[in-house]
């Protein structure tokens, strides 16, 4: 039997484990959606299936559960899997939980060494024709786009060396290529990065390894027409430390900030780094070549926000307290040394969104979500405590932000639907946790305008839990 789920903040309010595999048919819908609105939007979000082994784990070590709404001509349908990676089915087969700490094999039960134990609960990426579920530890899970049934592990038909893919590949939208990378390539706590290409038709065509300054946390890179972007953060990992039984990360800002970039049509070997002080990013927002400059645009706070992170590492730092924003970097390739240059664009905030055909360019608008007190107080919803309150649409350059809030309310990933109409900026799709009524909806937003409010909201009859990410598949149009 299934008992004791920790009365921590991982695993409560909001948070509280859902496990609900389900369909709903045709849901509920307030308002007007529009009907150029055709595709899917596939979610994940991490849902323990059993209550964890460590007491003090965290949201995000939670089984992986694809989700998926289908916006089919004014109509919305929602499916929810779990996805059978061989960590759920050990426990499934044991009816408990056989795994220790985040991303610490040696706290597990003993029948499962060796086993892989990637959760596959963070990205959906659709590319090549098939959809993988993404986690940063470990290769992905490809998972059947229409049932949401496990297909299994993908490992590009046998030629992807690295034992692990990044949350975070990057789409060149106009070659098709998929760009990504997997760190710990070579094996747990190793300095190896795997940087790769798939093609447009989802085959292999590049692997390069190389080594980073420092074992770290890479969460997200960029990808400009010409150069490719490896953020290195100082949340770090220790094979000793890991083997002890202890955390797998800490922050430790005496390491400093490193930026690698490389021409994209060159190799890891020409490499250069660039250093600054200690920073933490986790989500990076798009990035440009513009002659000898690169910019690179991300989320960045001044200490590693996860409370699981600050606990290992002896520190307490609430969000707000942690200097940070929506900046700009800039590394200039003209120049020698090893700096580079900071232009805040925005206030805090995380999950930035842009137009897909405005990657790699100089973009004017952008989505992301924040937190901001004026909208009302903390709300716990995901691993970092208070849930955002506020969707923002931001003008880069001018700054000028457009606001949508609703109270008791808190936000997940917006996803941008472009329009076919001309001139239309499109829509904004995301999930909303209603406090007060302990459910979920789905709000559809003007993207130009998001603070004139919803233009429908599809209601569910269920709480979800609070996702990781998200991404839009357009449904092919037949003539
Ligand atoms: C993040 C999420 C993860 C993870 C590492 O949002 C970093 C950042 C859902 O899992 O394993
Ligand atoms: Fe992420």
């Amino acid at each position: 039997m299934t008992t004791g789920f920790p009365g921590t903040m991982d695993f409560t309010g909001f948070n509280a484990p859902s496990r609900v595999e389900c369909d709903v048919f045709d849901l509920e819908i307030d308002g007007t959606l529009p009907e150029e609105i055709n595709g899917s939007w596939y979610r994940l979000t991490p849902d323990a299936q059993f209550p964890p082994l460590d007491r003090n784990d965290t949201l995000i070590s939670g089984d992986g559960m694809i989700s998926r709404f289908r916006f089919n001509d004014g109509h919305v349908d929602f499916r929810s899997r779990y996805v059978m990676t061989e960590r759920l089915k050990d426990d499934r087969a044991a009816r408990r939980s056989l795994h220790g700490r985040y991303r610490n094999p040696f706290t597990d039960d003993p029948s499962v060494r060796g086993h892989r134990r990637g959760a596959a609960n963070t990205t959906p990426v659709w590319h090549g024709g098939r959809l993988l579920c993404l986690k940063e530890d470990s290769r992905a899970m490809e998972v059947d786009p229409h049932t949401l049934e496990t297909v299994g592990e993908w490992n590009y038909g046998g030629r992807l060396k690295s034992q692990t893919m990044t949350a975070h590949p990057r789409l060149d939208v106009e070659t098709g290529e998929l760009y990504f990378f997997g760190y710990e390539a070579g094996g747990l706590a190793t300095r190896d990065v795997a940087f790769c290409v798939a093609d447009r038709n989802g085959e292999l065509v590049r692997e390069e390894w190389f080594q980073v300054p420092y074992v770290a946390l890479m969460h997200d890179f960029l990808v400009t027409k010409e150069h490719v972007i490896f953020p290195v953060f100082p949340t770090t990992a220790d094979l000793a430390r890991i083997q002890a039984g202890g955390a797998h990360w800490v922050w430790e800002p005496d390491k400093g900030t490193f930026i690698g970039i490389m021409p994209r049509a060159g190799s890891v070997n020409d490499m250069r780094w660039f250093r600054g002080e200690a920073r933490m990013s986790f989500h990076c927002m798009n990035g440009f070549s513009d002659g000898s400059k690169v910019h690179m645009d991300h989320c960045v706070s001044g200490v590693n926000v996860f409370p699981f992170i600050q606990q290992a590492s002896g520190i307490h730092v609430l969000p707000h307290e942690s200097f940070g924003g929506l900046v700009r970097w800039t590394f200039d390739l003209s120049r020698p040394g090893e700096e580079y240059e900071e232009v805040i664009l925005g206030p805090p905030g995380d999950m930035p969104r842009i137009a897909d055909r405005d990657h790699m360019r100089n973009c004017a608008i952008a989505y992301y979500e924040r937190f901001d007190p004026a909208n009302g107080p903390p709300l716990l919803a995901g691993p970092v405590g208070a849930g955002f309150n506020t969707v923002s649409r931001i003008e880069l350059g001018p700054g000028k932000l457009r606001d949508y809030h609703q109270p008791g309310a808190t936000f997940e990933e917006a996803i941008h639907v472009p329009s076919r109409q001309p001139g239309h900026e499109g829509y904004l799709v995301l999930a909303a946790e209603l406090h007060g009524e302990n459910l979920s909806e789905v709000l559809v937003l003007q993207a130009e305008r998001p603070d004139s409010g919803p233009l429908c909201r599809v209601k569910l009859p269920l709480r979800l839990r609070p996702q990781v990410h998200g991404n839009w598949v357009p449904a092919v149009v037949t003539a």
